[in-house]
């Protein structure tokens, strides 16, 4: 199992592989957060469109139509609580 500092160092990693594509390199456009959501996660595969595009609206608490580093922090809470459910014993 990963250590604590190599887990967060990876959350980070993936944020800034995705956000550097296109745009503002330091947010995840619309475009950033489908492909890091459908690449990076084995849930992301079984989403529609319109279950991504909800996602990212709820995702994008400050509405500048990007996730900054602040609301992917904010969603990876929201996972890691999915996570700790499903993989309590
Ligand atoms: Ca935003």
């Amino acid at each position: 199992m990963a250590s604590l500092d190599q887990a967060i160092g990876a959350l980070v990693c993936v944020f800034h592989k995705y956000s550097g594509k296109e745009g503002d390199k330091d947010t995840l456009s619309k475009r950033e957060l489908k492909e890091l959501i459908q690449k990076e996660l084995s849930l992301g595969a079984k989403l529609q469109d319109a279950e991504i595009q909800k996602l990212m609206k709820d995702l994008d608490r400050n509405k500048d139509q990007s996730v900054d580093f602040q609301e992917y922090v904010a969603f990876l809470g929201a996972l890691a609580m999915v996570y700790n459910e499903a993989l309590r014993v």
